[in-house]
């Protein structure tokens, strides 16, 4: 069993996690009230994997997600006003309103993202790590991720070139045992998610992420050995997310007593009995811990509340634009109306045929047409 850091140390690890805890209930509450657009994926029971894992992790080393990174990028010190205004879609965003809530970006702090693509992320962390490499840095990239993800063609392309190369990343997979709303055991042949590094000749180990002490120590371990020996690493953090998939997910695929069970392993909670138990925190600290994440989280909802909106003139600016060419689908800079090609009647047959039976089931004929596809993204 990992040793308890001293008051302050711990301190900051509750006080990370807590207002991780509050932030993600707050997004949530924003985000049925409209203030929030685009997706939102909620972290609640992932926080001691995400702090476990920063608190060990130095300022300069690179830190890459998913899309469910507000966490992260409040662990890695991005103020929540910021990841606040991002999801509001405001200009004092971390990526000035543009990005949402997928991707939460903050270079000055060596959070990388922030991708929407489930695996994307792999390759680009073993790009960090290459560039780390190249320029004879010892800084670590540490690329999180689903257990979802470790099926994609990215996981084993990534592993087999960061293995071969001797880069300098650490694999860590959140282990949440969904890939949206299928179990483990339903998408991944081999469960034991360490097991995958084997067959790129990578170490592995299987850790508790519910336990923020067990995460610094072991993924504080790894991170050594990437750092001194040149090589990656992989750890797989065993956790659990209590909300949906996402801010739509009707939860038909698991039963309520098994969020049960992992309540009971909640990983604020419990760092917070041991703390106390062992007489390194006080009820009072803790109290104050809660209502320190509280108050930012309320500050950072006025903030966010209060920021403007990018500017209407700003919005073709940093697009990412590959030739010169301004075709129309980078910036259509014609007169407002209709151009040739652009009208219904224009159309080849089959595509008038296509959005003449689209328009039928938006009528409502056919009402099992009508769910959006990719809403519960
Ligand atoms: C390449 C790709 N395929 C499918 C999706 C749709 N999708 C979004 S999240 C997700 C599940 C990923 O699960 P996991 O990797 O376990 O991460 P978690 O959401 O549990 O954190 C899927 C399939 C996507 N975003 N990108
Ligand atoms: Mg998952």
């Amino acid at each position: 069993m990992a040793e308890l850091p001293d008051r302050q140390e711990s301190l900051e690890l509750l006080g990370r996690m807590c207002l991780i805890r509050r932030f993600e209930e707050e997004a949530g509450r924003q985000y049925q009230r409209a203030k929030a657009g685009g997706f939102l994926h909620l972290a609640i029971g992932e926080e001691a994997t995400i702090v476990g894992t920063t608190s060990v992790m130095r300022e300069d080393d690179y830190l890459i997600g998913t899309y469910r990174t507000h966490g992260h990028a409040l662990a890695r010190g991005t103020p929540a006003n910021e990841v606040m205004a991002e999801l509001f879609g405001r200009q004092t965003g971390t990526s000035g309103g543009r990005g949402g809530s997928m991707h939460i970006f903050d270079a000055g702090r060596r959070f990388m993202g922030g991708y929407g693509i489930v695996g994307g992320n792999l390759p680009l962390a073993a790009g960090l790590a290459l560039a780390s490499q190249y320029r004879d840095e010892d800084t670590v990239t540490v690329c999180m991720f689903g257990d979802g993800a470790s099926n994609t063609g990215n996981f084993g392309e990534t592993m087999n070139l960061a293995a071969l190369w001797k880069l300098p990343v650490l694999f860590l997979v959140e282990n949440n045992l969904y890939g949206m709303g299928t179990s483990l055991e339903r998408h991944s042949a081999v469960t034991d998610l360490s097991h995958k590094a084997a067959g790129y000749g990578i170490e592995g180990e299987r850790i508790d992420g519910m336990n923020v002490l067990e995460v610094r120590e072991r993924v504080g371990e790894h991170l050594e050995t990437v750092r001194s020996e040149g090589r990656p690493s992989l750890v797989e953090a065993f956790t659990y997310r209590y909300r949906g998939h996402s801010a739509a997910d009707p939860e038909v695929y698991r039963e309520k007593s098994e969020v049960e069970e992992w309540r009971e392993k909640d990983p604020i909670e419990n760092f917070i009995r041991l703390c106390c138990d062992q007489g390194v925190l006080s009820d009072d600290d803790v109290e104050a811990a809660r209502r320190e994440a509280d108050e930012t989280v309320e500050a950072a909802v006025k903030f966010a509340d209060e920021s403007p909106e990018p500017a209407l003139e700003s919005l073709y600016e940093e697009l990412y634009v590959v030739s010169e060419t301004m075709g129309w689908y980078a910036v259509d800079e014609r007169s407002p109306e209709p151009h040739r090609g652009e009208l219904g009647e224009d159309a080849p047959e089959l595509a008038r045929d296509l959005a003449e039976s689209g328009a039928a089931h938006a009528d409502g004929e056919d009402p099992e047409q009508q769910s959006r596809p990719g809403v519960r993204d």
